[in-house]
């Protein structure tokens, strides 16, 4: 009893944290599913459309995907029969892990039609602690050579096993280990050479100073040359030690979610595996030629390795609405960023370090080039099929502003209150 009674008092401690948390972050409604050990209770009800014939096995699916207990499923005549639907409603009762509820929500409303929750889930799960993130393992199937037609692999069996060996080093990985080394194949080298020799001639002219700084010393200690492939631990190492980054693994595109909750923990999730063969300079998922040439360099970087926790941050238990802006401003910085250095506009984001094509085209005459304004770009539409039509530049200002400790300031920079830098600091 005495046990029991022990368990019952950790569970309540654990249910009032959660609570104060979740109140810290700003959010008024709490935990409005019942919940013990990490799981939720959860109440779905949803339709399914009458020309989709798996659609109930697909749907199911979805529940075996997130380890979802069944506890109860039953139909029903529809109380509203709507047309192309079938005339029966199902009503699921399940058990799910929290770090699951908000994923499972959105993957059954891509098979299922009207998908309601008992109570609306606004609370969403995020990791407390940096062990948490072995919780963070999203994936977004959209660009996965499994799944995708387009993806320069899909008719190639030997790349996606190769792929599929490399994702299992992820799936296994616990936070804390060890990044397991990847022996890479001749072939895998080749594409590495190749990309890797055609973007270093160009960060001379394109990259900012920031990156060019980082990559000599990734040059110099981690085994960034044309003939290697750098080993993700040797990389994470160096980064922990410069701006207390560190990388973990990740088999692929991870949920926005996921992957900028893992930016508050100064941890980035980088893929291990590389782009096909057959296409050196493309590649329409990660991959890591994308996260060592293009964000690596720059994580190497103070100010911005603090911009990134910082929009990891706020993400922490935000709502879908505020992930969606937080993405496309972190789109439009970190993955295709530009700012001005010593009056030239250089490249500071990974998806333009990354890439020939787009390096060259951001800082052509092709392209529209507005000045960076938060508010503005939260909200901007983008494009991840093909070039994008505008880039942002910021202002590279107060941060990069070569300073005098010798003599006096030979520039001073006015702020309309001290609170107004540090808003703008934010
Ligand atoms: N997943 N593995 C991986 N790598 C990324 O760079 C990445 C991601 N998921 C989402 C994402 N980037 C961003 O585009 C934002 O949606 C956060
Ligand atoms: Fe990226």
């Amino acid at each position: 009893v005495g046990r029991r009674q022990s368990l019952i008092e950790d569970a309540r401690k654990e249910r009032e944290a959660a609570a104060a948390a979740a109140e810290a972050a700003g959010l008024s409604e709490q935990i409005v599913f019942e919940e013990s050990d990490g799981k939720a209770l959860l109440s779905l009800f949803f339709s399914l459309r009458s020309s989709k014939s798996p659609a109930l096995s697909r749907t199911l699916k979805v529940f075996e995907t997130f380890e979802a207990k069944i506890h109860h499923l039953e139909t029903r005549p529809s109380r509203k029969p709507k047309d192309g639907l079938e005339d029966l409603e199902y009503y699921v009762q399940c058990e799910v892990h929290l770090s699951d509820v908000s994923t499972l929500v959105s993957s059954l409303k891509k098979s299922a039609e009207d998908v309601k929750t008992t109570k609306e889930v606004k609370f969403h799960w995020f990791p407390r602690k940096i062990a948490e993130l072995d919780k963070c393992h999203h994936l977004v199937t959209k660009f996965d050579p499994d799944l995708d037609q387009d993806h320069p692999g899909f008719t190639d069996p030997v790349y996606r096993k190769r792929r599929k060996m490399i994702g299992d080093i992820a799936f296994k990985y616990k936070q804390g280990e060890p990044i397991p080394r990847v022996e890479y194949m001749e072939e895998e080298i080749e594409t590495w050479c190749e990309v890797y020799s055609t973007l270093r001639d160009l960060y001379t002219t394109h990259a900012c100073s920031e990156h060019l700084e980082a990559f000599h010393l990734l040059e110099k200690h981690c085994g960034y040359s044309p003939d290697n492939i750098p080993q993700l631990e040797d990389v994470s190492r160096f980064l922990k030690e410069r701006t207390g980054f560190q990388l973990r693994p990740v088999a692929g595109l991870l949920s926005a979610r996921d992957f900028l909750a893992s930016l508050a923990f100064r941890v980035f999730q980088c893929t291990q595996y590389i782009r096909h063969a057959s296409s050196p300079m493309h590649s329409p998922e990660p991959d890591c030629v994308h996260e060592l040439l293009g964000h690596v360099p720059i994580l190497a970087d103070r100010t911005f390795a603090q911009f990134s926790q910082n929009i990891g941050l706020a993400s922490l238990g935000a709502s879908d609405e505020d992930i969606e802006k937080l993405s496309t401003l972190y789109w439009f910085t970190v993955e295709f960023g530009l700012c001005k250095q010593g009056g030239a506009v250089k490249a500071y984001g990974a998806g333009l370090l990354s890439s020939y094509g787009e390096l060259v085209h951001s800082l052509s005459d092709e392209p529209e080039r507005r000045e960076f304004d938060p508010d503005t770009v939260a909200v901007q539409p983008y494009q991840d099929q093909t070039y994008q039509p505008v880039y942002f530049v910021s202002e590279n200002t107060v941060a990069v502003q070569p300073y005098q400790d010798q003599t006096y300031q030979p520039v001073y920079f006015v702020s309309e209150s001290f609170s107004d830098t540090t808003e703008k600091l934010r």
